[in-house]
Protein backbone atom coordinates (compact mmCIF):
# COMPACT_ATOMS: atom_id res chain seq x y z
CA UNK A 1 0.00 0.00 0.00
CA UNK A 2 1.65 3.15 -1.20
CA UNK A 3 1.06 6.56 1.47
CA UNK A 4 0.48 9.81 -0.24
CA UNK A 5 4.02 11.57 0.38
CA UNK A 6 3.80 13.20 3.71
CA UNK A 7 6.60 15.03 5.08
CA UNK A 8 8.53 14.01 7.74
CA UNK A 9 7.33 15.56 10.93
CA UNK A 10 9.39 18.64 12.57
CA UNK A 11 9.05 17.88 16.03
CA UNK A 12 10.31 21.87 16.21
CA UNK A 13 6.97 22.50 14.36
CA UNK A 14 5.43 20.29 16.57
CA UNK A 15 2.76 22.30 18.61
CA UNK A 16 0.69 19.96 20.51
CA UNK A 17 3.69 17.44 21.38
CA UNK A 18 2.76 14.62 23.33
CA UNK A 19 4.28 11.80 24.53
CA UNK A 20 7.53 13.29 24.56
CA UNK A 21 8.13 14.78 28.00
CA UNK A 22 8.01 12.24 31.33
CA UNK A 23 5.55 14.91 32.69
CA UNK A 24 2.44 15.47 31.73
CA UNK A 25 0.78 19.22 31.24
CA UNK A 26 -1.98 21.14 29.69
CA UNK A 27 -0.65 23.10 27.25
CA UNK A 28 -2.99 26.19 25.63
CA UNK A 29 -5.14 25.42 22.66
CA UNK A 30 -3.23 27.34 19.47
CA UNK A 31 -6.48 26.83 17.08
CA UNK A 32 -9.85 28.66 16.89
CA UNK A 33 -12.80 26.51 18.10
CA UNK A 34 -15.58 28.17 15.62
CA UNK A 35 -13.56 28.83 12.26
CA UNK A 36 -14.93 31.42 10.75
CA UNK A 37 -14.12 34.26 7.93
CA UNK A 38 -13.97 37.28 9.19
CA UNK A 39 -15.71 39.22 6.28
CA UNK A 40 -18.75 37.12 7.55
CA UNK A 41 -21.11 40.12 8.66
CA UNK A 42 -23.24 37.72 10.97
CA UNK A 43 -20.18 37.47 12.87
CA UNK A 44 -19.08 40.99 13.07
CA UNK A 45 -22.78 41.55 14.30
CA UNK A 46 -22.74 38.75 16.90
CA UNK A 47 -25.14 36.35 14.96
CA UNK A 48 -22.76 34.08 14.59
CA UNK A 49 -21.83 32.55 11.05
CA UNK A 50 -24.31 31.61 8.73
CA UNK A 51 -25.00 27.72 8.71
CA UNK A 52 -27.71 25.33 10.73
CA UNK A 53 -26.26 26.46 14.30
CA UNK A 54 -28.06 29.51 15.78
CA UNK A 55 -25.56 32.23 17.29
CA UNK A 56 -26.54 30.64 20.70
CA UNK A 57 -25.88 27.11 20.11
CA UNK A 58 -22.64 28.39 18.16
CA UNK A 59 -21.37 30.17 21.86
CA UNK A 60 -22.29 27.23 23.52
CA UNK A 61 -20.29 25.31 21.48
CA UNK A 62 -17.58 27.62 21.83
CA UNK A 63 -17.51 27.95 25.37
CA UNK A 64 -18.28 24.03 26.52
CA UNK A 65 -16.68 21.80 23.25
CA UNK A 66 -20.30 20.25 22.53
CA UNK A 67 -24.09 20.27 21.78
CA UNK A 68 -26.31 17.74 22.74
CA UNK A 69 -29.18 18.16 20.39
CA UNK A 70 -31.89 15.68 21.15
CA UNK A 71 -34.65 14.29 18.69
CA UNK A 72 -32.23 14.89 16.00
CA UNK A 73 -33.17 12.03 13.66
CA UNK A 74 -36.30 10.83 13.90
CA UNK A 75 -37.74 7.05 15.15
CA UNK A 76 -38.42 6.03 11.52
CA UNK A 77 -34.67 7.39 10.40
CA UNK A 78 -33.40 5.21 13.70
CA UNK A 79 -35.07 2.43 12.68
CA UNK A 80 -33.70 2.30 9.16
CA UNK A 81 -30.21 2.69 10.91
CA UNK A 82 -30.74 -0.22 13.46
CA UNK A 83 -32.12 -2.19 10.97
CA UNK A 84 -28.29 -1.65 8.37
CA UNK A 85 -26.69 -1.92 11.79
CA UNK A 86 -28.41 -5.27 12.65
CA UNK A 87 -27.05 -6.77 9.42
CA UNK A 88 -23.77 -5.60 9.18
CA UNK A 89 -23.42 -7.16 12.74
CA UNK A 90 -24.81 -10.78 11.38
CA UNK A 91 -23.20 -10.38 8.48
CA UNK A 92 -19.77 -13.29 9.28
CA UNK A 93 -18.11 -11.58 6.40
CA UNK A 94 -18.26 -8.21 8.43
CA UNK A 95 -17.07 -10.18 11.30
CA UNK A 96 -13.91 -11.01 9.48
CA UNK A 97 -12.57 -7.47 8.19
CA UNK A 98 -9.88 -6.01 9.95
CA UNK A 99 -12.22 -2.78 10.62
CA UNK A 100 -14.52 -5.19 13.10
CA UNK A 101 -12.89 -4.91 16.69
CA UNK A 102 -14.16 -7.06 19.28
CA UNK A 103 -14.20 -6.76 22.99
CA UNK A 104 -10.87 -6.79 25.24
CA UNK A 105 -12.23 -10.07 27.07
CA UNK A 106 -14.51 -12.28 24.56
CA UNK A 107 -15.30 -11.49 20.85
CA UNK A 108 -18.40 -9.62 21.05
CA UNK A 109 -18.07 -7.19 18.22
CA UNK A 110 -16.57 -3.34 19.99
CA UNK A 111 -16.15 -1.44 17.15
CA UNK A 112 -16.87 -1.55 13.28
CA UNK A 113 -14.89 1.03 11.38
CA UNK A 114 -15.03 2.87 8.08
CA UNK A 115 -18.85 2.06 7.80
CA UNK A 116 -19.09 5.02 5.63
CA UNK A 117 -17.25 2.87 3.42
CA UNK A 118 -18.22 -0.95 4.14
CA UNK A 119 -21.90 0.14 4.20
CA UNK A 120 -23.98 2.50 1.15
CA UNK A 121 -26.43 3.08 3.65
CA UNK A 122 -24.19 5.00 6.20
CA UNK A 123 -21.96 6.28 3.69
CA UNK A 124 -25.24 8.39 2.82
CA UNK A 125 -26.22 8.93 6.68
CA UNK A 126 -22.47 10.46 6.26
CA UNK A 127 -23.30 12.74 3.91
CA UNK A 128 -26.87 13.83 5.41
CA UNK A 129 -26.86 17.88 5.08
CA UNK A 130 -28.17 17.87 8.61
CA UNK A 131 -24.89 16.74 9.73
CA UNK A 132 -22.70 18.03 6.99
CA UNK A 133 -23.91 21.66 7.10
CA UNK A 134 -23.19 21.95 11.15
CA UNK A 135 -19.48 21.02 10.32
CA UNK A 136 -19.14 23.32 7.62
CA UNK A 137 -20.39 25.57 9.68
CA UNK A 138 -17.92 24.76 12.33
CA UNK A 139 -15.17 24.11 10.28
CA UNK A 140 -15.48 27.04 7.73
CA UNK A 141 -14.90 24.92 4.80
CA UNK A 142 -15.44 21.61 2.89
CA UNK A 143 -15.14 18.43 4.89
CA UNK A 144 -13.96 14.79 4.63
CA UNK A 145 -14.57 11.85 6.72
CA UNK A 146 -11.58 11.46 8.76
CA UNK A 147 -12.96 8.44 10.68
CA UNK A 148 -16.41 6.63 11.26
CA UNK A 149 -17.25 3.79 13.28
CA UNK A 150 -20.12 2.02 15.18
CA UNK A 151 -19.24 1.26 18.93
CA UNK A 152 -21.96 -1.12 20.30
CA UNK A 153 -21.41 -1.45 23.54
CA UNK A 154 -22.73 -4.53 24.04
CA UNK A 155 -24.66 -5.76 27.43
CA UNK A 156 -22.53 -7.13 30.14
CA UNK A 157 -19.66 -6.77 28.41
CA UNK A 158 -19.01 -3.56 26.86
CA UNK A 159 -15.95 -2.29 28.08
CA UNK A 160 -15.32 1.49 28.73
CA UNK A 161 -13.38 3.88 26.48
CA UNK A 162 -11.36 5.20 29.10
CA UNK A 163 -10.62 8.84 29.20
CA UNK A 164 -8.88 10.56 26.16
CA UNK A 165 -8.78 13.75 23.82
CA UNK A 166 -9.38 12.12 20.17
CA UNK A 167 -7.34 14.85 18.98
CA UNK A 168 -4.33 13.73 20.72
CA UNK A 169 -4.30 10.10 19.34
CA UNK A 170 -5.44 12.21 15.55
CA UNK A 171 -1.98 14.31 15.82
CA UNK A 172 0.45 11.91 17.45
CA UNK A 173 -0.71 9.18 15.31
CA UNK A 174 -2.27 10.21 12.63
CA UNK A 175 -0.61 13.76 12.08
CA UNK A 176 -3.38 15.87 12.49
CA UNK A 177 -2.12 19.34 12.50
CA UNK A 178 -4.67 21.58 13.91
CA UNK A 179 -7.46 21.12 16.05
CA UNK A 180 -10.39 21.58 12.74
CA UNK A 181 -12.32 18.38 13.59
CA UNK A 182 -15.76 17.86 15.05
CA UNK A 183 -17.10 14.33 16.10
CA UNK A 184 -21.16 13.72 15.55
CA UNK A 185 -22.29 10.47 17.73
CA UNK A 186 -25.70 9.69 16.44
CA UNK A 187 -27.47 7.59 19.17
CA UNK A 188 -28.46 4.28 17.66
CA UNK A 189 -29.76 2.99 21.34
CA UNK A 190 -31.35 4.70 24.25
CA UNK A 191 -28.21 5.77 26.11
CA UNK A 192 -29.33 5.68 30.10
CA UNK A 193 -27.06 6.71 32.65
CA UNK A 194 -26.33 3.01 33.31
CA UNK A 195 -25.26 1.60 30.12
CA UNK A 196 -22.33 3.57 29.11
CA UNK A 197 -23.28 7.13 27.70
CA UNK A 198 -20.82 9.00 26.60
CA UNK A 199 -19.21 11.12 29.12
CA UNK A 200 -17.69 14.53 28.38
CA UNK A 201 -15.66 17.55 30.42
CA UNK A 202 -17.33 21.09 29.62
CA UNK A 203 -14.71 23.50 28.33
CA UNK A 204 -11.90 20.60 28.50
CA UNK A 205 -11.57 21.86 24.59
CA UNK A 206 -9.50 24.92 25.70
CA UNK A 207 -6.62 22.92 26.72
CA UNK A 208 -4.12 20.21 25.31
CA UNK A 209 -3.59 17.48 27.92
CA UNK A 210 -0.05 16.84 26.91
CA UNK A 211 0.06 13.25 28.20
CA UNK A 212 3.49 10.76 28.91
CA UNK A 213 4.63 7.72 27.33
CA UNK A 214 6.08 6.70 24.25
CA UNK A 215 3.82 5.72 21.23
CA UNK A 216 4.21 1.79 21.06
CA UNK A 217 4.27 0.57 17.42
CA UNK A 218 1.39 -0.84 15.86
CA UNK A 219 -0.42 0.94 18.73
CA UNK A 220 -3.88 0.77 17.37
CA UNK A 221 -3.97 -3.01 17.44
CA UNK A 222 -4.28 -2.82 21.31
CA UNK A 223 -5.57 0.94 21.56
CA UNK A 224 -8.86 0.56 19.25
CA UNK A 225 -9.41 -2.56 22.17
CA UNK A 226 -8.04 -0.46 25.15
CA UNK A 227 -5.94 2.82 25.41
CA UNK A 228 -3.73 2.90 27.48
CA UNK A 229 -1.39 5.46 25.79
CA UNK A 230 -2.38 8.86 25.17
CA UNK A 231 -4.64 9.36 28.05
CA UNK A 232 -4.45 11.86 30.44
CA UNK A 233 -2.58 11.73 33.80
CA UNK A 234 -4.91 11.95 36.56
CA UNK A 235 -3.47 14.71 37.81
CA UNK A 236 -4.85 16.75 34.20
CA UNK A 237 -7.85 14.85 34.60
CA UNK A 238 -8.96 15.90 37.71
CA UNK A 239 -8.18 19.83 37.18
CA UNK A 240 -10.06 20.03 34.18
CA UNK A 241 -13.18 18.07 36.22
CA UNK A 242 -12.54 20.58 39.04
CA UNK A 243 -13.26 23.43 36.29
CA UNK A 244 -15.98 21.71 34.28
CA UNK A 245 -17.57 18.95 35.62
CA UNK A 246 -18.36 16.00 33.67
CA UNK A 247 -21.83 15.85 31.63
CA UNK A 248 -22.86 12.47 30.10
CA UNK A 249 -25.09 12.77 27.44
CA UNK A 250 -27.61 10.09 28.11
CA UNK A 251 -31.24 10.93 25.71
CA UNK A 252 -33.39 8.47 23.34
CA UNK A 253 -32.20 7.28 20.22
CA UNK A 254 -31.75 10.10 17.68
CA UNK A 255 -30.14 12.41 19.89
CA UNK A 256 -26.79 13.70 18.51
CA UNK A 257 -24.28 15.02 20.16
CA UNK A 258 -21.67 17.36 18.72
CA UNK A 259 -18.22 17.14 20.01
CA UNK A 260 -14.95 18.90 19.35
CA UNK A 261 -11.89 16.97 18.03
CA UNK A 262 -10.55 18.14 21.59
CA UNK A 263 -12.97 17.58 23.94
CA UNK A 264 -12.19 15.08 27.36
CA UNK A 265 -14.31 12.45 26.83
CA UNK A 266 -14.73 8.66 27.87
CA UNK A 267 -17.30 6.25 28.51
CA UNK A 268 -18.01 3.56 31.43
CA UNK A 269 -18.06 -0.27 31.06
CA UNK A 270 -22.07 -1.74 30.05
CA UNK A 271 -22.72 -4.21 32.66
CA UNK A 272 -26.32 -3.72 32.43
CA UNK A 273 -28.42 -6.39 30.05
CA UNK A 274 -29.08 -2.76 27.30
CA UNK A 275 -26.84 -2.21 24.54
CA UNK A 276 -25.54 1.00 23.91
CA UNK A 277 -24.78 1.63 20.47
CA UNK A 278 -23.64 4.87 19.02
CA UNK A 279 -22.63 5.87 15.36
CA UNK A 280 -19.33 8.16 14.79
CA UNK A 281 -18.92 10.27 12.50
CA UNK A 282 -15.62 12.69 12.41
CA UNK A 283 -15.36 15.57 9.95
CA UNK A 284 -12.34 16.94 8.91
CA UNK A 285 -11.54 20.68 7.37
CA UNK A 286 -10.17 20.23 3.81
CA UNK A 287 -7.54 22.53 5.28
CA UNK A 288 -6.40 20.21 7.67
CA UNK A 289 -5.70 16.79 5.64
CA UNK A 290 -2.94 14.36 7.28
CA UNK A 291 0.93 15.04 7.48
CA UNK A 292 3.71 12.53 8.84
CA UNK A 293 2.69 11.14 12.30
CA UNK A 294 4.27 13.39 15.24
CA UNK A 295 5.32 10.09 16.76
CA UNK A 296 7.20 9.33 13.89
CA UNK A 297 6.27 5.70 13.53
CA UNK A 298 4.33 4.91 10.03
CA UNK A 299 0.62 5.99 9.64
CA UNK A 300 -2.26 4.00 11.11
CA UNK A 301 -4.36 2.24 8.38
CA UNK A 302 -6.94 3.96 6.08
CA UNK A 303 -9.85 2.33 8.18
CA UNK A 304 -8.65 4.23 11.02
CA UNK A 305 -7.71 7.53 10.05
CA UNK A 306 -8.58 9.07 5.92
CA UNK A 307 -5.29 9.60 4.76
CA UNK A 308 -5.42 9.06 0.65
CA UNK A 309 -8.68 8.79 -0.54
CA UNK A 310 -10.01 12.87 1.49
CA UNK A 311 -12.99 13.27 -0.99
CA UNK A 312 -15.20 16.25 0.09
CA UNK A 313 -18.16 14.68 1.64
CA UNK A 314 -21.57 17.27 -1.44
CA UNK A 315 -24.28 17.76 1.52
CA UNK A 316 -27.32 15.56 0.29
CA UNK A 317 -31.14 15.11 1.52
CA UNK A 318 -31.61 11.68 2.34
CA UNK A 319 -34.04 9.66 2.36
CA UNK A 320 -34.37 7.37 4.92
CA UNK A 321 -36.43 4.02 3.84
CA UNK A 322 -36.23 1.01 5.71
CA UNK A 323 -33.97 -1.27 3.81
O1 LIG B 1 -7.77 5.99 18.09
C1 LIG B 1 -8.82 6.41 17.61
O2 LIG B 1 -8.89 7.06 16.55
C2 LIG B 1 -10.09 5.97 18.31
N1 LIG B 1 -9.94 5.87 19.73
C3 LIG B 1 -10.74 6.48 20.59
C4 LIG B 1 -10.69 6.07 22.00
N2 LIG B 1 -11.56 7.48 20.24
C5 LIG B 1 -11.43 7.96 18.87
C6 LIG B 1 -11.27 6.80 17.95
O3 LIG B 1 -12.36 5.98 18.03
FE1 LIG C 1 -12.81 9.01 21.36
Amino acid sequence: MSFCMTPTPDRLQDRYPSRISDRPALLPRLDPVLYRSSESGQVASGQGSAGPLIAAQQKRYEREGFLLLPDFFSAEEIAACTQELDRLCQSEEVKRRQEAIVEPAGDDLRSLFAVHRISPFFKAVAADERLVQIAEQLLESPVYIHQSRINLKPGFTGKEFYWHSDFETWHVEDGMPHMRAVSFSLLLTPNFEYNGPLMLVPGSHTRFAACVGQTPENHYQVSLRRQEYGVPAPELLTQLVAEGGIETCTGAAGTLVVFDCNTMHGSASNISPLPRSNLFLVYNSLENRLQAPYCGLPPRPEYIATREQCEVVVPQTVEYSSP
